[in-house]
């Protein structure tokens, strides 16, 4: 059985030019871009002016990453992603009841995402009725009254699932998980089930702590950088002005990456006159070129490598720290050095690509380093092993004693803007005992116990009919899950699903039975209420939390704030049976006392984030080197030898990001630092590899997954592109390539998808398809 997407590809928009990658990021062609985004979506009086209020103390966090602020800001303090993303929420285009009734759910489905994205921000609330083929406008009370009717009607509230996204504010999201709670249910599934959820399992179980340990000024005062399974240029452009600063202090860099980034090699800082003339720094002093998925390898071997020279008795471990703050080295150790060299290198340069002298050459720079921070994101994450991968990258920086002092750490890049506070504020199928009981206590009723459902156990749920509603605050939950045609199915099944969205994507047309869409402000909309003007706040990835203020006039009055839209629809579900007074909650300051109250490290929290800047969240291990873990001390793990094997004939193809876009939102159809242009179904293939697969550059193939489950899942169409990544590795872009994802194959303990490892054949000589979209 084959499944294959009905979204069809165009053969007019997806056979892109492709060329060779680019060797530096930002630059003039940046700042060009930047404006030019800024001004087509949402005109030059209301983009430009917003543009200088992104990531300043007064104005709004930009919604694009969640890479952390300098204390010192430039006037400009975004990048052109950042400008890509004011661009498409600020947009002065809005859509009206009048498009969807020319266009019905039919003909909606069969458009692409980058079309459905591209006409404008929601403006009303709007109903898929039973059996109707077109949305039509309901206005506030019904759409609200109808949700939690069905709510009500539920035989059990497990029977509702509650999506989160990770643009959602501090508040709306403590908000949102009290009513999930009061209503009865952890189903809280996110989407850092699908992204750093690895990160977050392996840290809690090795150091306490699920979040990174380092702030930017440790970085400033690193030896060595090891960036491992990220593209900075594209997914955290701000972060190049981090590493560009630490190189310039005598910093050095290793990257780890299957591709050749951009952005990783020279950064041209576009905030500096010398940038924009075309002077970059040079940012990677050693470029591991990686296979994918070799990572937990690399890192065991490198360990060894330490372990090694300790035994020959070199001064190459922090014995004290070991000592002192570390618990099953020994343990670790013995089995680390097992392994005869004659069977361990093998397997380590099979599973790596690297040659052992290479990887002598890193453990070198490791030694000569004082301090080492290790920065990773998505290619460290969505592997089988990510989470073995990540512990063993936590055992390297303990041997040294690299956590818990100034210059080092470990780095986990955050994705969406505020991913981090949502799961500081609760947003987690998983939560601990005391925030429930922390919780309960603050308002007075019984939080459910037993844990909920994450990403792909909702998915699972909705599959077999579990599932009445379905309630998404923000995102896009169709087209971001793995197996799209599985969750396509599952979506289905639903009775009734909610989309509280800014724009309009795949999930508002694959619905359940009924359907409503709720327009709500964005980061960068002023949230007005009883003449008052209301402000967020958000958490970095290096646990700062700070003040965000919309500056935008909202296209529509009838848009609403994520919190007014859940405590309106809490008081309705609820009514008397809640203890919570749901109304008081519409001032926000009411919403961060009640955060004080249930979540450590908030105290004072209406005080603290007025100063400027906000305040840095406690972190155990980074301040005081405590470790809040099973055995009160950093574990030492033992995490074995494991990689992808790649059968004959077939490839390893990793799912990633274009540099025109974000997540399943596309900007435009470009990947400028990888030399494509035009389209986005475009597979980067090793020319080696190539010629051993009968591939021809420019030729059309189509990608068929194969897994254990015995299905195969297709994707049509893909233009073939002879490119430098590691062998026997392919690269294409998400989401067009979700169809191939199996729903089954997640990473062991964290159960994220293996969007980074995904096992295809090339299939030739498939026809272009009849018609375009
Ligand atoms: N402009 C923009 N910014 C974004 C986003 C966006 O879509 N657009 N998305 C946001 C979100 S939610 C997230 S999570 C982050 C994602 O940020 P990234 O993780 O940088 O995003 P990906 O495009 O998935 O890139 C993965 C990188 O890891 C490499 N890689 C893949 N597999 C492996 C591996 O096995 N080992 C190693 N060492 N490297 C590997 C890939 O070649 C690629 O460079 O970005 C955030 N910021
Ligand atoms: N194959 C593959 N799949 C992946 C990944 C991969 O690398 N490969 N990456 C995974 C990762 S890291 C992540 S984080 C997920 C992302 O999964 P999601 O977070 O679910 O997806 P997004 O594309 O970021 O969601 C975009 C939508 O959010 C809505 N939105 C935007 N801003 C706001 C706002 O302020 N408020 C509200 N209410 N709505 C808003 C808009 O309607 C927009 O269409 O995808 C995952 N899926
Ligand atoms: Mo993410």
């Amino acid at each position: 059985m084959t499944l294959q997407h009905p979204e069809q590809p165009d053969p007019a928009q997806d056979s892109p030019e492709t060329g060779s990658p680019k060797t530096f990021a930002a630059g003039m062609p940046a700042v060009l871009k930047s404006v030019r985004q800024v001004a087509e979506n949402a005109g030059v009086m209301r983009g430009l002016p917003a543009m200088l209020k992104v990531n300043q103390k007064k104005g709004f966090d930009c919604p694009g990453c969640a890479w952390p602020e300098a204390d010192e800001r430039h006037t400009a303090e975004f990048c052109e992603n950042g400008a890509k993303a004011v661009a498409e929420e600020a947009t002065n285009r809005g859509l009206t009841g009048e498009f969807f009734a020319r266009h019905s759910v039919a003909d909606l489905s069969e458009r692409s995402g980058y079309w459905l994205g591209r006409q404008g921000r929601l403006t009303e609330p709007l109903y898929l009725a039973e059996g109707a083929t077109h949305y039509e406008p309901v206005g506030w009370d019904r759409a609200l009254d109808l949700i939690a009717e069905e709510l009500r009607g539920v035989d059990h509230p497990d029977r509702a699932v509650f999506y989160t996204s990770g643009r959602t504010s501090n508040e709306a999201a403590f908000v949102y998980q009290l009513f999930a709670r009061d209503l009865g249910t952890n189903n809280l599934p996110d989407c850092s089930n699908m992204c750093h959820e690895s990160s977050g399992s392996a840290l809690s179980e090795t150091i306490g702590v699920g979040k990174g340990s380092v702030s930017l000024e440790d970085l400033q005062h690193a030896d060595l950088i090891i960036v491992a399974g990220q593209n900075p240029g594209t997914n955290h452009p701000r972060m190049l002005s981090s590493l560009k600063r630490a190189k310039r202090a005598g910093t050095r860099i290793v990257t780890v990456n299957p591709l050749p980034e951009a952005g990783s090699a020279n950064f041209r800082d576009p905030q500096t006159p010398a940038g924009l003339l075309g002077r970059g720094t040079d940012l990677t002093d050693l470029f591991a070129q990686i296979r994918l998925g070799g990572d937990l390898a690399l890192f065991s071997a490198v360990n060894r490598l330490l372990l090694e020279a300790d035994a020959r008795g070199e001064q190459v471990l922090d014995r004290a720290f070991v000592e002192e703050f570390t618990h099953g080295f020994d343990d670790y150790a013995e089995e680390l050095l097992a392994e005869p060299d004659e069977e361990f290198w093998p397997r380590v340069e099979r599973d790596t690509g690297l040659e052992r002298e290479l990887i002598e050459r890193i453990t070198t720079m490791v030694t000569e380093a004082e301090n080492v921070v290790v920065c990773w994101a998505m290619g460290l994450t969505q592997h089988k092993h990510s989470v073995p991968t990540i512990r063993e990258v936590v055992n390297f920086l303990l041997l040294r004693g690299n956590v818990g002092r100034p210059g080092a750490g470990v780095c986990p890049v955050r994705g969406h803007s505020n991913v981090q506070g949502d799961r500081t504020m609760g947003i987690w199928e998983k939560p601990p005992e005391d925030f429930l009981d922390a919780l309960g206590e603050e308002f007075g009723f019984e939080p459910p116990r037993e844990h909920g459902h994450d990403t792909v156990e909702a998915i699972r749920a909705m599959g077999r009919g579990e599932v009445d509603v379905f309630f998404a605050m923000g995102g896009n939950f169709v087209s971001a899950s793995p197996d799209t045609l599985v969750t396509e199915d599952a979506m289905r099944q639903v009775g009734l699903t909610v989309h509280v969205s800014t724009k309009l994507n795949r999930s508002h047309v694959v619905t359940g039975t009924r359907a409503l869409i709720l327009p709500a402000l964005a980061r960068s909309d002023r949230d007005m209420h009883g003449g008052q003007e209301r402000w967020v706040t958000v958490e970095d990835s290096m646990g700062k939390v700070h003040a965000s203020h919309g500056v935008l006039d909202p296209l529509a009055q009838s848009m609403r704030s994520e919190v007014d839209i859940v405590r309106e629809l809490a008081r309705r579900t609820l009514g008397e049976r809640s203890s919570v007074d749901w109304d008081s909650l519409a001032d926000y300051d009411v919403v961060r006392d009640h955060v004080a109250a249930v979540v450590p490290g908030f105290d004072d929290f209406n005080t603290r984030v007025r100063r400027s800047g906000g305040f840095t969240l406690p972190h155990a291990p980074r301040d005081d080197r405590r470790f809040p873990t099973a055995t009160g001390l950093a574990n030492f793990t033992r995490n074995g030898s494991y990689a992808p094997q790649i059968p004959e004939g077939r490839l390893l193809l990793q799912t990633l990001r274009s540099h025109d876009q974000y997540n399943t939102t596309i900007y435009g159809l470009d990947d400028r630092y990888r030399g494509v242009a035009g389209g986005r179904r475009v597979v980067l293939v090793n020319p080696q590899d190539a010629q051993e697969l009968g591939l021809v550059e420019g030729s059309h193939v189509d990608l068929v997954s194969e897994w254990e489950d015995g299905r195969e899942r297709r994707a049509p169409y893909f233009k073939v592109a002879l490119y430098p990544t590691a062998r026997g590795c392919a690269a294409a872009y998400y989401p067009e390539t979700n169809v191939l994802v199996p729903l089954d194959s997640t990473a062991d303990i964290s159960n994220t998808p293996t969007s980074k490892s995904v096992v295809v054949r090339f299939e030739t000589g498939t026809a272009a398809p009849a018609q375009g979209i």
